[in-house]
């Protein structure tokens, strides 16, 4: 459980995302004008006094939330009279999402794109990505369903990313989706990104796909009956056979670094000469 996400000197890789498009924002557009759902849009142009502007929050680390650093800009926009000003001084720790009171709160069998678009003071990559949580009050994590790098330059450019529930993540796990901006993917490097209408569609999945989410698997807790002490010794005899296994999975964990490399040393040794059948 974390109150907001922290560090960020390395930033995660895209994970999972099964649509990714970039710079092709007009078909889907219109697709989720014409049939989807609009869960969250904003263009900033409702006057903001406060940093950063409604439904945004600063995130990070808590000494680098600045809010002359997160402000609605009316010198720079792509349409209307406004845009999101995101600027990141070198080696900053903080970005910005959405607000928590704005999170979006996926449906199982739903496909979500955003859609969104951006310029920066100079060339580089900034980055999109979605936080999951599975509680907001309290903030307790949830895996992500993606992120999407963002290659920008001084003219403006649309983005959009799609995920798809059941695929890309499970919708009774990450329960609640916050916009996520970095204005670089480069923690040590100074950039400014400005955004303008930003918009998530909510449709159907057309073809709903369902992988199978471990988690909510009944069985029994494994109980290992270990105790406290400075090493681990355990014997594999594949000769005797307790039951049937299939032969289509498997596999095994050790989460004992100090110990892990013998072990594994040992496992290949057993491995080599007796293939379990
Ligand atoms: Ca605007």
């Amino acid at each position: 459980m974390k109150t907001a996400p922290a560090s960020m000197d390395r930033y995660p890789l895209m994970m999972g995302l099964t649509a990714l498009v970039l710079a092709a924002v007009g078909p889907i557009l219109v697709a989720l004008a014409g049939e989807g759902k609009v869960v969250f849009a904003d263009a900033f142009e409702t006057l903001s006094p406060q940093s950063p502007p409604a439904n945004w929050a600063m995130w990070g680390a808590q000494q680098d939330k600045v809010p002359a650093n997160y402000t609605r800009d009316t010198a720079e926009r792509h349409e209307g009279q406004a845009c999101f000003r995101i600027h990141h001084p070198a080696r900053t720790r903080g970005y910005v999402v959405s607000a928590p009171d704005r999170a979006i709160q996926p449906q199982r069998g739903m496909i979500y794109t955003v859609s969104f678009w951006a310029r920066a003071e100079k060339a580089g990559q900034a980055l999109f990505q979605w936080t999951a949580y599975r509680s907001i009050q309290p903030f307790v994590d949830a895996a992500s369903p993606g992120s999407l790098p963002c290659e920008v330059g001084r003219a403006w450019r649309s983005y959009t990313c799609s995920i798809r529930e059941g695929l890309d993540f499970f919708a009774e796990e990450s329960r609640f989706l916050l916009l996520t901006f970095h204005a670089t993917s480069e923690a040590a490097e100074e950039q400014t990104l400005w955004i303008d209408d930003v918009r998530v569609g909510e449709q159907a999945d057309p073809a709903p796909v369902a992988l199978l989410n471990a988690a909510t698997i009944p069985h029994a807790a494994l109980e290992h009956r270990l105790r406290p002490g400075d090493r681990l010794e355990f014997t594999v005899n594949a000769k005797d056979r307790v039951r049937r296994a299939t032969m289509d999975a498997g596999g095994g964990e050790l989460h004992a670094p100090a110990a892990r490399d013998r072990v594994r040393s040992d496992l290949e040794v057993v491995g080599a000469g007796s293939r379990p059948r």
